[in-house]
């Protein structure tokens, strides 16, 4: 067929480096921009076989997220917005991996395998960060794509939720919202600006912010946004990519990770601030006090604070939705006692990676689910926006239960349900501040988090460590729990686990207890424990005083 001549010319363009073994992790592919050039191809092609077999538009975005300016990645969009599913992450590994003569081979391997109609037309739309090797890479995914005959839309820079928005858009037949960030700018600003009506009496003072943009995309995208804000909300933008590196000693990751403010950052006392990451999928809100302290705000505060502005909304609607907060391991154990004890809301913990805590978000009416890291949403039900939508227009509701009806009406069209989005996710936060009338510190004030140290350590192959129970348990190397549980005996309100990264050779190591002290120490016993048990390399892990 014209179509496999035309993949086998091109690919050449493309070659795969011999030997290399790459796999589609929790993140898609991400390692050094010098090495992706053919997965980039690749992908290009996949994603065309994903759109002929789902008869559907794919997206593709090229991004290392929060990694160093010289990595780079990509990741595969489903129709909906959502994560490609775990077979079609299975194809894009064994296709990354064939080696250039057998290229052919693995495509119609997976062609016969879905029974892929090649005459069916396929669509994809593009993305990309701003590192300077998107530039090249992008234009690898869509040689792929070309190659097969597909159609593509290169959207070119734009955050990763906005292209998982634009995806989902073009694939509701815009009931979405229309497939354009001209079209996300609008949509989200009209839901905040009709959101904010409601706080009335909000000063300037409230109405301000000082964003973090972790040098990339999501400060391009903050300043192509703001005119539609209609100068509802003061943004201050640092790290705005003219000058400083990418994601370095800045970004949510960095803020989040090292609790510590990023540079480049003009901080006044008590003044409320955010991070986004590299491609503005993830946020993190901090002050510092009147004493110098630094107070980080980070994901299990932003679910913290959504779902209960969602809860007094239902109340007051007299709406019987159910609504479930999801976590990971690495929540702080406050926030998990908080949210059950206090809040009365439903919690689940599911493993690490958006995947799984979008997918257990969805069982319930309103899913908020938010990683610790700061990247999340909500998701509605149909159902449930059904119900709000009928509420907010039904004529003979009083006026409290329509006021609160349409405030869940705008709170869902400021939402991008696709993927965690630290602009939507921004907007909401400050339209709930400005309605509650609440300050940064009474936000952080709800519970107090334990304090916490998170640790990498290095093993030859951190698959010998296998987890259980949402990875709060390890299964093997014999011993390793069983190390791990007597050394959390020794402190008070202490919690801790191990589990090797889906995103970098080390296996991570999370501790928390009652004091800083013991916290640091603990993770640091642990290290050593997955040192000693789990094939540990290059030196001793240090303490950390
Ligand atoms: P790994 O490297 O598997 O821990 C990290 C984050 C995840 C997720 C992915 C994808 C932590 C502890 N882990 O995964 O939550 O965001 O990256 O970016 O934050
Ligand atoms: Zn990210």
């Amino acid at each position: 067929m014209a179509q496999f001549q035309e993949v086998s010319k091109q690919s050449g363009l493309h070659p795969k480096p011999a030997g290399l073994v790459l796999q589609y992790g929790t993140a898609g592919f991400r390692t050094n921009a010098k090495l992706l050039d053919h997965i980039m191809f690749r992908m290009g092609l996949l994603a065309t076989l994903r759109s002929k077999k789902t008869k559907a538009t794919i997206g593709v975005m090229v991004t290392a997220s929060h990694n160093p300016e010289e990595d780079n990645g990509v990741k595969l969009v489903d129709p909906m917005g959502e994560m490609v599913t775990p077979t079609w992450e299975g194809y894009a590994t064994q296709l990354a991996n064939a080696e250039q003569e057998d290229l052919l081979a693995a495509l119609k391997d997976i062609i016969e395998k879905e029974a892929i109609n090649m005459s069916q037309e396929a669509n994809v739309f593009v993305g990309k960060d701003t590192r300077s090797s998107s530039v090249s890479l992008s234009e690898a995914v869509l040689d792929g794509v070309s190659a097969l005959g597909g159609q593509s839309k290169d959207y070119g820079l734009v955050t990763t939720p906005q292209l998982h928005y634009m995806v989902c858009c073009q694939n509701s037949q815009g009931k979405y919202g229309e497939a354009t960030v001209e079209g996300y700018y609008k949509k989200l600003c009209k839901a905040f600006i009709q959101l904010t009506k409601n706080a009335s009496n909000c000063t300037d003072d409230q109405k301000h912010l000082s964003v973090d943009g972790a040098n990339g995309i999501g400060a391009l995208k903050v300043r192509e946004m703001e005119s539609h804000l209609k100068r509802e909300l003061h943004l201050s933008l640092f790290n705005d990519g003219s000058t400083g590196k990418l994601n370095h000693q800045c970004g949510a990751d960095f803020v989040k990770v090292q609790q510590k403010p990023p540079t480049g950052m003009q901080m006044n006392s008590g003044e409320r601030c955010c991070s986004f990451d590299g491609d503005a999928d993830r946020i993190v809100y901090y002050y510092t006090d009147s004493e110098g302290q630094f107070n980080l705000l980070d994901g299990d505060k932003v679910a913290t604070l959504i779902s209960t502005f969602l809860k007094e909304l239902l109340t007051q609607a007299g709406l019987d939705l159910e609504i479930a907060v999801v976590q990971t391991a690495y929540a702080n154990g406050s926030s998990t006692h908080y949210l059950e004890d206090t809040m009365k809301v439903i919690v689940r913990c599911t493993k690490t990676g958006v995947k799984h805590l979008h997918h257990a978000a969805k069982e319930f009416d309103i899913g908020v689910y938010f990683e610790a890291n700061g990247h999340g949403t909500v998701l509605f039900s149909k159902a449930a926006e059904e119900k709000i939508q009928q509420l907010a227009e039904d004529s003979n509701t009083n006026d409290e239960r329509k006021r609160a009806a349409l405030l869940l009406q705008n709170t869902v069209n400021v939402i991008n349900q696709t993927v965690g989005d630290a602009i939507s996710d921004m907007l909401l936060i400050e339209a709930i501040l400005a309605i509650k009338g609440m300050t940064i510190q009474q936000w952080d004030s709800i519970y107090k988090d334990l304090p916490n140290r998170q640790l990498k350590v290095k093993v030859s192959d951190r698959r010998v460590i296998d987890t259980t129970d949402a990875e709060r348990r390890a299964v093997s190397p014999t011993g390793l729990q069983e190390a791990v549980d007597s050394l959390v005996k020794k402190y008070s309100q202490a919690r801790s686990f191990v589990r090797p990264s889906g995103t970098e050779d080390v296996v991570r190591v999370y501790a928390e207890a009652e004091t800083q002290e013991s916290a640091d120490a603990l993770a640091h016993e642990v290290s050593l424990a997955v040192y000693r048990l789990a094939g540990g390399v290059g030196g001793e892990p240090k303490p950390l005083h």
